[in-house]
């Protein structure tokens, strides 16, 4: 069976596989383990962004579009991962992160020397008081000019004017040079902060920290069209996704709804924020297991009813790992690995696969401010340590930060877990079992074969990629359930959230039991289910 949506493996390069012991995974790297990903069984590989970078924020400031950082590889590696990965079946996806540049980019640099270039920015002579997502304002000044200019991410990584019409006309040109190289998908980074009014229109905003002048814009779904229209929409078959900051329910439909031709699916966060407490990223509180059913849902009816698809992931390179943060990683760590897979995966999508992700791997469990990277965590620890000790501020980054998704794939018992014969960037997990790819690979009830049968699933039965979904038990402090049904079948999901054992009884006739993560063949009229027990079932009609 031929899947319209690809099932997606996202690749963090740095922290991959590392082929010149200089301790960053590199292109090379990606390539060695393609046969690993085949077996796998993915369709596409996300590779976050590789382009030539100073790396404050592991490439989300790039330098140069159209080159490949010497750190990960040159354009011929390029050129052999995507030949490699085809002759796989897989594509590539690139990551492109075009509200903003690095302040290293020529387009900058010119900026600051000819006032004619100003335009590629946002220059003003008065700041607002709107906040970085990385903490501190968002405008810097530059003294030789007596301007600030707006960065909502790092000091480095200066907005973009989108309305001014040569930027629009140079990232088409980026966009349309990698098409042409032959990649299969793209990722857009915070792609719907790219429509700003005009700078003399910005105010303070002194309810919020400024997003609301900035997210889903004015002109954001006439950007995206022609966008569109201009590059990806002129190949046949290339998948895009567009990263969404804070967006709402009905924008993210309007991205991904196939008549507007902007984008063919979506990633929204609104169900990785039901632990911040008051939507605070920085305050610690269990997650609200109801409100990510309730989200989930929403968001899931709303897509079905446009016909528009959403991407499946609870983890990527910003998230804490899901086993972590959702399950349980010390007493029930393949259970609740494969239970929150199980949920994930068979809802209606596109679904994701971040790098470790299909090992189970949890948190990094640091202990010292030393141990992290990652600049919005070093910044936010700062921000912490004036109001709490060093523990307190601690324990929080060990629940939080970035870098617990970020560190390198443990991948046997050789040194640094055979990841690199070099010194490691970034440590790795100080969580003590871990369980890596090579002991995984071994073990048939491993994380990994699971999720081997999770996709397989996905491709034998046309009922999950193209089945309505309803979701039932809305209210069930434990569990979530959801129906699939397509041409007169269906099947339930059944996922146990916690470590309790939850009695349960099927509403309908079961026919089989499809998968299940504690090797349940047979169903009983009524079911004790186990901690993070997740059973699929085929319906009889
Ligand atoms: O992230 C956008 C974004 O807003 C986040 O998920 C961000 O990491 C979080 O809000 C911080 O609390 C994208 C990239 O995925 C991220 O890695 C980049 O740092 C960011 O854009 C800037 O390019
Ligand atoms: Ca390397």
């Amino acid at each position: 069976m031929q899947n319209k949506l690809p099932i997606v493996y996202q690749i963090y390069p740095k922290s991959f596989y590392d082929t010149n012991g200089d301790g960053i995974g590199d292109v090379q790297g990606i390539i060695e383990k393609l046969d690993y990903l085949q077996y796998l069984g993915i369709d596409m590989i996300w590779l976050t962004p590789i382009f030539t970078s100073p790396q404050r924020d592991n490439g989300y400031d790039v330098a140069d579009y159209l080159a490949i950082d010497p750190v990960f590889g040159t354009m011929e590696s390029v050129e052999t991962l995507i030949q490699e990965a085809k002759k796989r079946d897989i594509g590539i996806m690139f990551d492109m992160v075009l509200n903003h540049t690095s302040t290293e980019h020529a387009w900058f640099k010119r900026a600051l020397k000819d006032p004619q270039y100003q335009d590629f920015y946002f220059f003003r002579e008065k700041p607002t008081n709107w906040e970085s997502k990385f903490g501190g304002n968002a405008w810097e000044y530059v003294e030789s000019l007596n301007l600030y200019y707006l960065h909502l991410f790092d000091v480095t990584q200066a907005d973009l004017n989108w309305e001014h019409e040569p930027v629009f006309q140079a990232l088409v040109d980026v966009v349309n040079f990698w098409l042409d190289k032959g990649i299969q998908g793209l990722r857009f980074d915070v792609i719907n902060l790219v429509s700003k009014p005009n700078p003399d229109t910005f105010e303070d905003d002194f309810e919020g920290d400024g997003r609301r002048f900035y997210t889903d814009g004015p002109r954001i779904h006439e950007h995206l069209h022609r966008l569109n229209q201009e590059t990806f929409g002129k190949y046949p078959n290339i998948t895009t996704v567009g990263e969404l900051s804070s967006t709402d329910v009905q924008n993210g439909v309007a991205y991904a709804t196939p008549e507007n031709k902007e984008l063919s699916t979506i990633f929204n966060f609104h169900h990785l924020k039901v632990d911040y407490k008051d939507g605070k990223k920085w305050e610690l509180m269990p997650f609200d297991f109801l409100q990510f059913k309730t989200l989930m849902k929403t968001w899931q009816d709303a897509m079905a009813a446009n016909n528009a698809n959403m991407s499946l992931f609870l983890n990527n390179h910003d998230q804490p790992r899901s086993v972590s943060r959702f399950g349980n990683d010390q007493e029930y760590p393949f259970e609740s690995a494969t239970a929150l897979a199980t949920a994930m995966q068979l809802m209606r999508g596109m679904p994701y696969i971040f790098q470790g992700e299909e090992i189970g791997l949890p948190n990094a469990y640091f202990d010292s401010i030393d141990d992290y990277r990652d600049v919005e965590s070093i910044n936010y620890y700062e921000i912490l340590r004036t109001s709490m000790s060093d523990n307190e501020a601690l324990e929080i980054l060990r629940q939080r930060s970035r870098d617990n998704s970020r560190t390198p794939i443990p991948w046997d018992d050789t040194i640094h877990h055979g990841f690199t014969t070099g010194t490691p960037w970034l440590g790795l997990t100080k969580y003590p079992n871990v369980q890596t790819v090579a002991d995984n690979l071994d073990n048939p009830n491993s994380v990994f074969h699971y999720y081997r049968k999770l996709i397989a699933l996905r491709k034998t039965l046309r009922i999950i990629e193209s089945g309505s979904i309803t979701f039932e038990a809305m209210d069930h402090p434990e569990l979530m359930i959801y129906t699939r049904e397509y041409n007169g079948e269906t099947i339930v999901v059944v996922i146990n959230f916690y470590g309790n054992t939850v009695a349960y009884q099927p509403k309908q006739n079961v026919k089989e039991i499809l998968l299940s993560n504690v090797g349940r063949t047979t169903l009983t009229a009524t079911c004790e289910l186990k901690p993070y027990e997740a059973c699929v079932y085929a319906i009889t009609a």
